[in-house]
């Protein structure tokens, strides 16, 4: 029997004290994926109760270029607080995390509720309010990011903070899949990529998410933000650093790291 609570404090005092720690399969093998988001929901509980506020959802692992990155290769749903919003021009201060990397993705503002089962890519679209572009910054509380699908569930899909652009287009107004991303870092280009990375089409991305947190009981509420899944590979940053993602119609988004 996996002990929730325990590995809730590990991993709530991990993120506390900036503190990489060991994966929790390590010592726990038999943590399985319900567990895990059992562990994920209690940490965010914890969150709410000292007054953070879940703002939205994210999908992590949607994209080939991360799967093989982090080598897992399944999605993984995670839950977006207040706290990690970073607002526009804000640099991120590095030494507030434990070791943070940058990713580029598609973001969805939702305009009706959404939960599965039974969600396809147009039910997202018709949901949808609006989309515009972001910069996801993760930090796993794990050493070296390395985890298992069970380890990074547990972990918020090592969530920490996030930026969105200022353009917003309607969903209908572009076809999602072919909006290109140039990623760079420190006026290099780092990678590029297009909607379509992220499990074709960023709306399947979201209606997996839809159908997932519907079949735990939940669903997407009007009003959230919505992460896709970073489309590339992401990046380590240090003080002095600054990324930029340009997106073609939905513009660019940029982060500077002190
Ligand atoms: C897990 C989080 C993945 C994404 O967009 O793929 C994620 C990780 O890479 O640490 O947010
Ligand atoms: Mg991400």
């Amino acid at each position: 029997m996996t002990d929730v609570a325990k590995w809730t404090a590990y991993l709530l005092d991990a993120e506390r004290d900036r503190r990489a720690v060991e994966p929790i399969t390590l010592t726990d093998p038999g943590l399985d994926a319900a567990d895990a988001y059992r562990v994920q929901d209690a940490i965010i509980a914890a969150k709410v109760a000292g007054g953070d506020r879940v703002v939205g959802a994210k999908l992590g692992l949607t994209s080939k270029a991360k799967q093989q990155a982090m080598n897992v290769d399944e999605p993984v749903y995670a839950q977006l607080t207040s706290s990690m919003t970073l607002p526009g021009e804000v640099p991120l201060q590095v030494s507030s995390l434990i070791h943070p990397r940058v990713e580029p993705e598609i973001v969805f503002l939702l305009g009706a509720p959404l939960a599965g089962p039974g969600v396809c890519a147009h039910d997202v679209l018709e949901a949808t309010a609006a989309i515009t572009c972001g910069l996801e910054v993760i930090d796993s509380r794990y050493a070296d990011f390395k985890f298992t699908l069970p380890d990074v569930a547990a972990d918020n899909a090592s969530s920490a903070r996030y930026v969105l652009g200022s353009t917003w287009i309607d969903p209908h107004s572009a076809d999602l899949a072919l909006i290109g991303c140039v990623y760079e870092h420190n006026g290099d280009v780092f990678a590029t990529a297009s909607g379509a990375a992220v499990l074709g089409h960023p709306a399947e991305a979201v209606a997996l998410l839809a159908n997932f947190v519907g079949s735990r009981g939940g669903r997407l509420e009007e009003g959230w933000i919505v992460l896709s899944g970073g489309l590339t590979n992401a990046v380590a940053v240090a003080p002095g650093d600054h990324v930029t993602a340009t997106f073609g119609r939905l513009g660019t988004v940029r982060l500077a790291c002190v």
